[in-house]
């Protein structure tokens, strides 16, 4: 190898064309975050524990155009235990993945999603989810959303407003809404593309600079606003903001579409999965302290404080409580 193409094949990916392209267009894409040996272990990993998830009957499968409009008409009611082949989906979500491999769970901390995500959210966040999506033959657009849909949108003063607890994943959009008034990004994605992106093949699709609108999407499809492929190689990852209006593209190939993505929030927001219920105790072993505080075994601003929970000892011997106590009377 010549010292050039040797010079090539190291170089970091360019951080500061990727933080401006998010700051104009809500998203980016950054090539060759893996390596193809990276790509190849976690495309491996990914492939057998969803293969076995499905085989087991324990498959999460979303997206098929009947089950769809069911989700739409009981967004409460609808459980995540409907979402299987039986009730019509078709694309295989698998979740949890910090449980679900090393290979997998470095993705958590790598580098240049962390770096990204410092520059959208700052310099405290929590992981909120670790899942993948792989999209299949026949199952249909998302309806575009906005991952922190769940932020509460500015009102005029005096004027009608949204309860925060009466928030929907899919609302109508907010007619009184202020135009000039915007939120900071909540949370962000670091989507690995573990396949290759393509139009053909189910491409996230995004709507560039549509996190600066001041209201959230209502999920209808078709979209009502234009959207374009976030195409790139496998071992790329798509870093897009909370508030950028996206969904999953529709695979029209024979193929699945694998995409793992790492989701972040700030860290005053509640996470997605539950990692206090769902971890698996080997993970607390195991983990970094980096990857135990994304997960949130650590505080922020005294929040999630339980006794001892910042002892990392304590944590470690599962003993973060003090249990019930009283003094012994004296003889
Ligand atoms: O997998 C994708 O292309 C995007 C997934 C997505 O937007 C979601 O899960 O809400």
């Amino acid at each position: 190898m010549s010292p050039m193409s040797m010079a090539a094949a190291v170089a970091p990916p360019d951080l500061a064309q990727a933080k401006a392209d998010y700051e104009r267009d809500g998203f980016c894409i950054i090539p060759d975050a893996l390596s193809p040996s990276e790509v190849a272990a976690v495309r491996q990993r990914i492939t057998e524990q969803a293969e076995t998830e499905k085989a087991l009957g324990w498959a999460r499968e979303d997206s098929g155009p009947t089950q769809v409009a069911r989700l739409l008409k009981d967004q409460a009611g609808f459980q995540q235990e409907d979402l299987s082949e039986v009730t019509g989906g078709v694309n295989q979500r698998v979740n949890l993945l910090v449980n679900k491999g090393k290979v997998l769970r470095d993705l958590v901390t790598h580098p240049i999603g962390l770096e990204m995500m410092e520059h959208m959210l700052g310099t405290y966040m929590l992981l909120s989810s670790f899942s993948a999506n792989i999209a299949k033959f026949g199952g249909v657009e998302q309806g575009l959303h906005r991952d922190n849909w769940w932020c509460p949108i500015p009102y005029p003063r005096g004027e009608a407003h949204l309860k925060v607890g009466d928030s929907k994943r899919y609302a109508l959009e907010a007619e009184n809404t202020p135009e000039d008034v915007l939120v900071p990004a909540c949370a962000g994605n670091v989507l690995w593309m573990i396949t290759d992106f393509t139009e053909e093949n189910g491409a996230t699709r995004v709507a560039p600079g549509s996190h600066l609108l001041p209201h959230n999407p209502d999920g209808s499809v078709p979209h009502k606003i234009p959207t374009v492929p976030a195409v790139g190689k496998a071992g790329s990852c798509l870093i897009f903001d909370g508030r950028l209006w996206h969904g999953t593209g529709r695979n029209l190939t024979r193929e699945p579409r694998i995409g793992l993505l790492t989701y972040y929030c700030g860290p005053q927001f509640r996470q997605l999965e539950n990692f206090f219920l769902g971890l698996d105790p080997a993970v607390l072993d195991e983990g970094s302290e980096r990857l135990l505080d994304l997960l949130g075994y650590t505080t922020w601003m005294n929040y999630g404080v339980t006794d001892h929970l910042s002892s990392r000892k304590r944590l470690r011997a599962r003993e973060p409580w003090i249990p019930e106590l009283r003094m012994t009377p004296k003889a």
